[in-house]
């Protein structure tokens, strides 16, 4: 008999759903209405043909991957995460651990190229890829805040994507590592699933900010949370990214979309690499419903707020609490 490792995820319902996928080449008008449904019904998309140069995303790829396969006193180098940095296995700041190893950066040009140089041994390089591939998501980001105030007939289009677009924008960019833990078979070994059982990597949470864009190898592992204790699995594509929408976008919108729980499994025999970009408001914006959201069937579900208040929140939680829930009026 092989030991039963603690699986945690071995009494959840698993469930095969085909998510929403979004050709951004389509006429403008349906890609803004697909995607305010994606956003209603799961608070989770793809988006294809979306604009980011291929060049752009391996750059970042090759550097990232370069980056991971240090030693783990060079990586060090560059830690700890507190709040930017290189982190391992330690997820935020309450105790929250997973199988996983990180990169956080703010998004500001000269804190990469300061970080840079305790990352590569080429930072110019470095801090290059990381620039571009945030410049370009960034914009894509805007590009789909601003669809998603059409689709909401919101008259002021630019009502999100002026939040990112700001110099003060507090956006965060975060590469990850989960590495693969495979075992070696053993001859007596009964259960297959004993030496194929997945482990968290990242455990399940909501993002904070307004809106996510994220971007993996080929390696699955992501899953979404679209009810308690249902999980769907996000088949990995390389060539797309997946959309999230966040806490704030929750709040902004009276709750008509929903920040998506969501998590990161590791693979038991190939590591994952994913990127994401956190499209975050300037601490000192105010967060409140549009008036356009809010009508007498829909009172306001949330007290207004700033970042630098509900980033506050991120800073007292543990990952999977949800944070909306201290501002919310009952
Ligand atoms: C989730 C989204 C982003 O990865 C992140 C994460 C942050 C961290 O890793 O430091 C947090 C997590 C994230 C939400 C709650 C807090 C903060 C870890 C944690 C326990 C960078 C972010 O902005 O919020």
């Amino acid at each position: 008999m092989v030991a039963a490792s603690p699986n945690p995820i071995r009494n959840e319902k698993m469930l095969a759903v085909d998510l929403p996928v979004i050709d951004l080449s389509a006429p403008r008008s349906e890609v803004s209405k697909l995607i305010v449904k994606a956003c209603e019904d799961y608070g989770f998309f793809k988006v294809t043909n979306h604009g980011v140069g291929q060049e752009t995303i391996s750059r970042m790829e090759e550097e990232s991957l370069a980056f991971f396969s240090k030693t783990a006193s060079e990586k060090h180098r560059a830690g700890p995460a507190n709040p930017f940095g290189y982190g391992c296995k330690n997820i935020g700041f309450n105790g929250d651990m997973g199988e996983v190893e990180y990169l956080l950066f703010n998004t500001n040009k000269a804190s990469i190229a300061q970080r840079s140089k305790t990352i590569s041994e080429e930072p110019a390089k470095f801090s290059s890829a990381v620039s571009d591939y945030i410049e370009a998501v960034k914009e894509l980001a805007c590009e789909l805040l601003e669809l998603i105030a059409e689709g909401l007939w919101v008259p002021d289009t630019s009502v999100f994507s002026r939040l990112i677009r700001d110099v003060e924008s507090d956006s965060v960019f975060r590469l990850n590592h989960y590495p693969h833990h495979h075992h070696h078979l053993k001859a007596t070994s009964s259960s297959p699933t004993s030496y194929n059982s997945n482990r968290v990597g990242f455990g399940e949470h909501t993002d904070p900010q307004i809106l996510t864009l994220l971007r993996s190898n080929d390696v699955g592992g992501l899953q979404i949370s679209p009810q308690d204790g249902l999980w769907v699995p996000v088949p990995s594509d390389p060539a797309a990214f997946w959309i999230n929408v966040g806490d704030v976008l929750q709040a902004m919108t009276n709750g008509r979309f929903v920040s998506v729980r969501h998590r990161a499994l590791t693979n038991s025999f190939k590591s994952r690499m994913s990127m994401a970009y956190f499209g975050g408001p300037p601490l000192n914006a105010c967060l409140r419903a549009l008036p356009e959201v809010v009508t007498p069937e829909h009172p306001l579900l949330f007290k207004p707020f700033t970042w630098a208040e509900f980033k506050k929140t991120t800073h007292s939680l543990r990952l999977g609490d949800t944070r909306l829930n201290l501002f919310r009026i009952s």
